[in-house]
């Protein structure tokens, strides 16, 4: 049986010192071999931004995007072949700004793959421009006057989308973190986990000890239900999404690729695609 080890490839991280997205990394690592994977059984797709590179740091099957694209990608591999555990991953740029259109439809799709967003309010490959998840009066090059849009709430627009797993963790809380990310893979259907991950080189506002002392952790608010998705929507909007954990989950809508009208049990990837001599005649005789 794999373990975390087996997750690791010879490519080491160019990532900053102190980037939270070492630690997303590890959790991937540790989740995968913690739910029975094999590397062979795992593909991770990424979009570009620093986030993104996290595909090439991992011993599984990967793919490094396209800015925006790394859930068309990820949903088309999930399709392909349903057998492979599919994580789509990258930045809060990535998925909240040039790709949210994708996002939400993913989500409403619940089609079967975890979305590991590494959420750092801000651009960091391009160094340090103003997110969506950036705060109102934040101030960057491209807003040196601070902000003056409102900060995105994914996790509202998720639940309002039909989201059927939406957890959040911090890049501090490593268990916390992979058992969510277990959590995700184990969903059948689609998985939203935001992660606050701090860019320790350009956000000098949302640092570690900023959000530690801004989080709450669910597991420690008393009667919590994560079933209940207007309780999950009233957490959010009360805390201005700074809560960590399971925040709702729905067991009982069955995922895309349950629904979809003659898909395949057996996964394309394994079925012969050519068309038979008789079949390519017809075809090319409607044509003539
Ligand atoms: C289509 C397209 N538009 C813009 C860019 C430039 N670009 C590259 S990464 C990035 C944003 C990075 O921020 P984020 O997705 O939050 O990831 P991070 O680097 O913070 O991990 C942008 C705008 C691009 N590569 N492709
Ligand atoms: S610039 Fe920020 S997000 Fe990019 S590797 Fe450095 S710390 Fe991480």
């Amino acid at each position: 049986m794999a373990t975390f080890k087996d997750f690791r490839n010879k490519v080491k991280p160019n990532w900053c010192p102190g980037c939270g997205d070492f630690s997303v990394q590890a959790a991937i690592q540790r989740a995968a071999a913690n739910v029975g994977l094999e590397p062979e059984n795992l593909a991770v797709i990424s979009g570009i931004g620093c986030s993104g590179r996290i595909s090439g740091y991992i011993n599984a099957y990967g793919l490094h995007g396209i800015h925006g694209r790394a859930l068309p990608i990820a949903q088309g591999v999930k399709l392909a072949n349903r057998d492979l555990t599919v994580i789509a991953s990258g930045g809060d740029g990535d998925g909240f700004a040039i790709g949210m259109g994708h996002t939400v439809h993913a989500i409403r799709r619940n089609i079967n793959i975890t979305y590991i967003v590494m959420d750092n309010q801000i651009y960091g490959l391009t160094k340090g421009q103003t997110s969506p998840r950036s705060g109102e009066g934040f101030k960057t090059k491209s807003t040196p006057e601070g902000s003056i849009e409102s900060t995105l709430s994914p996790l509202e627009v998720a639940i309002a989308a039909g989201a059927t797993f939406v957890a959040q963790s911090f890049s501090s809380d490593l268990k916390q973190l992979t058992s969510l990310i277990e959590q995700g893979i184990q969903h059948e259907g689609f998985s939203l986990i935001n992660v606050f991950s701090p860019c320790v080189t350009f956000n000098k506002v949302n640092t570690y000890d900023w959000f530690k002392e801004n989080i709450i952790n669910l597991d420690t608010v008393e009667g919590y239900d994560p079933t209940n998705r207007l309780a999950a929507m009233t957490k959010l909007m009360e805390t201005g999404s700074m809560i960590t954990g399971l925040i709702y989950q729905n067991k009982e809508k069955k995922s895309y690729e349950n629904l979809v009208h003659g898909f395949s049990q057996e996964p394309l990837a394994h079925q012969s695609l050519a068309l038979s001599q008789a079949d390519f005649d017809n075809l090319v005789a409607e044509f003539r």
